[in-house]
């Protein structure tokens, strides 16, 4: 009896693993078409969880870490460089074969106050502010040169509106930041390639803003390769029609597009028109999924799911890389943005590290599409 018992659970295991050796992966299908890649946070580079681990190795052609290069915890003060976390975080990417890069140099949040003041407190010149940018720069870049393939050097500069954001970058050094943070990554790694990074590009007058400065950059001389989509989207917006506008305006710039930070909140967002409060503290009433997620929401989130990624797929000659912004439902940053404490579901694996089943799905649609030159 208990050696049937025995066998029994042997024959299940050794079925289970067939299983999913003979699943195609999303890395798999995807190869020749954009790199798939995923945001990864410490406790994963750190391999706390083995089961994690092996979904990022599998599945993942592609990684970016989700805050350690950020300049805050790179350099939490003047010349005090944090290497260890980076360093792991590209080890880890090269110990998987997988694309690594950067995010992000130059962004007004996760930034030390040290960088835009003196000793005394007050608010330093340009000339101080440009060479601290270039040090940063040229600290970081420098050090993973060669290993990193490219870096977000600049992140989120735009307002919704298209005009820039009113960061210290800009108030100090007016929208020529922009232009020295590319000149600074160009001159640390020449090899490497050069992102321009925001969210809600599927925004007209946030893109054309974009576009223009695309072309500022190169007019100047400089290097960019790429804008970075981020991709926070939500059940009603964007919608696939705004998306496929700005990939056209983005490909006519002449600039590769990633989708750098894709993740589909099942929410409902307090930012989506006016019948939801603007009050963002937490209620039931914006945390509907606690237990389950009903049939007909989630056929919903797996339609606007595959309908975008069938949308990068279509774009696939210009869209480089699609990164999801999580690597499961329990780590999203979502479950805690715009209201802390809510359970969201917005990547493609569950909270036990499962395939959801629009993965199959987004796997025969991957196959079905003709890979680059
Ligand atoms: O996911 C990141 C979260 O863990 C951090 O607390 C947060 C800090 O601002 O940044 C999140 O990542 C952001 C990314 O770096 C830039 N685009 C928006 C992302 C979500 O806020």
């Amino acid at each position: 009896m208990k050696i049937k018992i025995i066998s029994a659970i042997a024959a299940i295991i050794i079925m289970a693993s067939l299983q999913t050796m003979a699943q195609k992966t999303l890395r798999e299908a995807t190869k020749g078409k954009f790199l798939f890649g995923v945001a990864v946070n410490m406790q994963q580079v750190n391999g706390i969880n083995p089961a994690e681990s092996e979904l990022i190795a599998r599945e993942f052609s592609a990684i970016v870490p989700e805050n350690v290069m950020k300049p805050q915890p790179i350099q939490p003060e003047e010349n005090k460089f944090f290497w260890d976390n980076a360093d792991k975080f590209v080890a880890l990417g090269e110990k998987n074969k997988q694309v690594v890069t950067g995010h992000c140099l130059i962004w007004h949040s996760q930034i030390g106050r040290w960088m835009f003041v003196d000793a005394a407190g007050k608010e330093v010149s340009p000339e101080v502010l440009k060479e601290r940018m270039r040090q940063h720069i040229a600290a970081v870049v420098g050090r993973y040169k060669g290993r990193v393939k490219g870096w977000d050097v600049v992140n989120e500069a735009f307002e919704d509106n298209g005009k820039y954001r009113n960061s210290k970058f800009y108030q100090i050094l007016g929208k020529d930041f922009i232009k020295y943070a590319f000149q600074f990554a160009h001159e640390a790694d020449p090899d490497a390639e050069l992102y321009y990074n925001d969210y809600n590009v599927e925004n007209p007058a946030k893109c054309d803003a974009i576009v223009e400065m695309v072309k500022e950059l190169r007019n100047a001389g400089c290097r960019i390769d790429a804008v970075g989509s981020q991709g926070h989207m939500h059940m009603k917006s964007p919608t696939l029609e705004a998306t496929e506008t700005s990939l056209k305006k983005l490909k006519a710039a002449g600039v590769k597009i990633l989708i750098t930070e894709w993740d589909i909140s099942i929410l409902p967002s307090p930012f989506d028109g006016a019948e939801i409060s603007k009050n963002f503290s937490y209620s039931k009433e914006m945390d509907p999924y606690r237990d389950a997620i009903p049939d007909s929401v989630q056929q919903k989130w797996n339609k606007h799911m595959l309908d975008m990624f069938g949308l990068f797929l279509k774009y696939h000659d210009v869209v480089d890389r699609v990164t999801l912004w999580g690597l499961n439902d329990a780590v999203s940053w979502l479950n805690n943005f715009p209201i802390r404490g809510r359970k969201d579901y917005p990547v493609l694996f569950d909270r036990n590290n499962q395939r959801k089943s629009v993965v199959e799905e987004m796997i025969k649609m991957a196959e079905k599409t003709k890979s680059k030159k």
